[in-house]
């Protein structure tokens, strides 16, 4: 998967030069943005290449009251295959990123229980990223399990059950440690477990307690800090734990801070009409770090592929204008399996960026004098003023800058590569 030497074109440059003064008149220096911009890492979640199945080829996705639907053509069914499409995906972003990978995603000689994973399983992932220069971050899988199949894991009420999926959990850290280690980035292990009830629970307390308990456990072992970050994420409900979830926003929130880990704030985690923006910065007053699934719920927590809409422009101003870029860590979570896989990644990965530019060429100066002063006419008015301004010939100066294609110029690559690579897997 190879791109034409970019060349920039006149037309690029002619815009860009003209949206520099401009933005230069509303006292943004754009040249400065698109150099921050460039610095920013994503992470892209490996899970949307294969519809959340991973290798071990056991159990039921709905088991963890997660579900990609759709049937495009060209899952990936293996990791060699999923590497590649990664590559195709990598090459069509601009700027250097990271990887997310799952527990499911191992690649032992032999089938190995999850409990008994090792840093090993995990070598080819670890020595592709490296090559690379991607850094990486980590998930246990709690889901896809006979453990799991009854909707509960760390807060099982079976002990037996519970210490299975420690074990997992604590095998995970050392598994994210080693990975920090070979890419010289601290890898953010983040545990996210499907345990709820369908309906009405009897007893909302004990499987917290439980949870707890479980967590105190798969954390105990202390890890370095440049290896190994950890991180919990909460839930409002999912399938299958519509009237309960164990571990909801305010059960992870009390935990991140006291034991001063990450907490993951999933945009598709929330009430619909709740901003995950507005949280950032009263979350951050009490962590020192935090990680974001951003994700796109249409109704629900449906896991779309992440578009240019008000929600990831919202939340990026809040990342960018609060000064707080170097202590989020941007990941994505989705998984659409009605379209083109590798374009999915492209298109919410390149639409994070685009709401981090917006953010980045904002006169977000100017709109807090105007609000500090008492004038929210003018406050208003800018802001309003601000959605017109050249954004895109800033954007396509980026990417050609970057040696990738632009928005629509990169469709026709992806569109060859499903011709030529993920038809021929039947
Ligand atoms: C599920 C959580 C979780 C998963 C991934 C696969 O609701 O968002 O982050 O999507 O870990
Ligand atoms: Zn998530």
């Amino acid at each position: 998967f190879r791109l034409e030497e970019s060349v920039m074109t006149d037309r690029i440059e002619a815009a860009w030069n003209l949206a520099k003064e401009r933005y230069g008149e509303e006292g943004v220096d754009a040249e400065a943005a698109i150099e921050t911009l460039a610095s920013v890492s994503l992470s892209l979640h490996c899970w949307q290449g294969d519809d959340v199945r991973g290798f071990e080829g056991a159990g039921d996705l709905t088991d963890g009251g997660i579900a990609a639907t759709g049937n495009h053509p060209g899952r990936a069914r293996n990791a060699d295959e999923l590497r590649s499409d990664l590559d195709a995906a990598f090459t069509l972003i601009p700027g250097t990123h990271r990887l997310s990978l799952h527990a499911i995603y191992a690649e032992p000689p032999s089938p190995v229980a999850r409990d008994e994973l090792l840093p090993e399983h995990f070598a080819r992932w670890i020595g592709w990223a490296v090559d690379r220069d991607l850094g990486l971050d980590f998930n246990p899988s709690f889901f896809a399990h006979p453990k799991a199949s009854d909707g509960f894991t760390l807060s099982h009420p079976d002990p037996g059950v519970r210490r299975f999926w420690i074990a997992h959990g604590r095998a995970c850290r050392e598994i994210g440690a080693a990975m920090g280690r070979a890419t010289g980035s601290p890898c953010v292990t983040n545990v996210w477990i499907p345990d709820g009830h369908k309906d009405t629970p009897a007893d909302r307390t004990g499987p917290r307690e439980r949870l707890l308990q479980s967590l105190d456990e798969v954390f105990s072992q202390e890890l370095d800090a440049r290896e190994n970050l950890d991180s919990v994420e909460s839930k409002l409900f999912g399938i299958g734990s519509e009237a309960y979830v164990v571990g909801s926003h305010e059960f992870y929130l009390g935990y991140a801070i006291r034991r001063g880990i990450l907490y993951c704030l999933d945009t598709g985690h929330f009430h619909p009409t709740e901003s995950v923006a507005d949280k950032i910065s009263s979350v951050l007053l009490h962590l020192d770090r935090i990680l974001l699934h951003v994700s796109r719920g249409v109704r629900w927590d449906s896991d779309h592929v992440v578009t240019l809409s008000d929600d990831p422009i919202s939340l990026a101003g809040e990342i960018v204008h609060g000064g707080v870029l170097d202590r989020v860590h941007l990941g994505l979570d989705y998984f659409d399996a009605s379209i083109n896989r590798v374009a999915a990644w492209i298109i919410g990965a390149r639409n994070l960026q685009k709401a981090l530019l917006m953010a980045l060429l904002t006169p977000a100066h100017t709109l807090r004098e105007h609000e500090r002063s008492g004038n929210l006419t003018a406050r208003l008015a800018m802001m309003e003023g601000t959605k017109t301004l050249p954004f895109g010939a800033v954007w396509d100066y980026h990417c050609e800058r970057e040696g990738v294609p632009q928005d629509n110029a990169w469709l026709p690559l992806v569109e060859a590569y499903e011709r030529e690579v993920l038809e021929a897997r039947r």
